[in-house]
């Protein structure tokens, strides 16, 4: 039988169908197109006759695999772990788990949830390697980092293979070769090659940059830190406020998105000290949103978002 791989165009997608590619032609099955998707799809995913429609590809369709994406009636296997899997009512409502239908909000990845369910579904036997891919993508997938400093230097092979994945948009060409790799290879002997090592190097010395200038320009105020990065968004290193400020449990982060201001704030996953409000729900005063751990809201001018982030700063100083 012949598949099309659809899938999240990110390294939980890619190495979901890495497994999926081993399971198949493992049984003797053969893919026809590798299709990397993303989000700004889902007008057309909404269209139950998508998979004979869309122009992602020209030429023959086969029957569909959908791995780390939104639910769609049409495939022959999906698996996917996002808790905003269904887009439709009617279609969650007709969802009826088999064995290669399947959701589990509860795996950090969906390459792992794809390695389990074939395992169990299918009698599937994968080979050893996979254990430690799967592995990484409940780490990389869920930003599960042993620490800040691991994702700064990123010394492990996974951060190369990552960079890489993430420099260039997804060609189906390129993300065909890469998920051959992850099927075949260990992580290590991928982020050595020539051009996989080059996106490694690239990322970590734009780290090293990033992280002299916060070193210059995050403001501590008590139980926050403060960047503002409106005026230049490649500075962006997510977690550096908590490598260079460990026991401080809130970081407040201002960038620009077009016209609009954006505020972000975000509790340090790994500071002994928990802060204890829901960033969502204060977001939600602001009319944005989030969940416990980060939130954000945008404002329209410079000074409201100033005087937004002083009025946050203090209450997270009360609390
Ligand atoms: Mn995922």
């Amino acid at each position: 039988m012949i598949y099309d791989l659809y899938f999240h165009n990110d390294f939980d997608g890619w190495a979901s169908a890495a497994i999926m590619l081993s399971f198949l032609e493992g049984r003797g099955d053969r893919i026809g197109h590798f299709v990397p998707i993303d989000h700004d799809l889902q007008e057309q995913w909404a269209d139950d006759a998508f998979f004979k429609k869309h122009r992602i590809f020209a030429g023959k369709r086969n029957a569909p695999v959908v791995l780390d994406f939104p639910y769609h009636p049409g495939t022959a296997f999906w698996f996917d772990h996002h808790p905003t899997a269904f887009k439709k009512e009617s279609w969650k409502r007709k969802f009826k788990e088999d064995r290669s239908h399947a959701y589990r909000p509860r795996y950090y990845s969906c390459c792992h949830m794809t390695y389990a369910m074939l395992k169990r579904n299918f009698g599937w036997h994968p080979p050893e390697r996979f254990k430690e891919l799967i592995a990484w993508l409940d780490v990389v997938d869920a930003a599960r980092y042993a620490s800040a400093e691991e994702t700064i230097f990123m010394k492990d092979p996974a951060f190369a293979v990552t960079n890489f994945i993430d420099a260039e948009p997804g060609t189906a060409k390129r993300a065909a070769e890469v998920i051959r790799l992850l099927a075949e290879r260990p992580l290590r002997e991928i982020a050595v090659l020539p051009k996989v090592a080059a996106a490694g190097r690239r990322e970590r010395k734009r780290a090293l940059r990033n992280l002299a200038y916060y070193r210059k320009h995050l403001v501590v105020r008590g139980a926050a830190t403060m960047i503002d990065l409106s005026a230049d968004r490649t500075r962006l290193l997510r977690y550096a406020p908590y490598y260079l400020h460990p026991e401080i449990p809130y970081n407040v982060r201002i960038t620009r998105k077009g016209a609009f201001y954006h505020l972000g704030l975000s509790k340090n996953p790994w500071s002994r000290i928990r802060g204890r409000i829901h960033v969502g729900r204060l977001m939600r005063t602001y009319g944005g949103g989030g969940h416990d751990g980060a939130g954000a809201a945008e404002f329209k001018d410079r000074k409201s978002v100033l005087r937004a982030r002083d009025e946050i700063v203090e209450r997270l100083n009360r609390t």
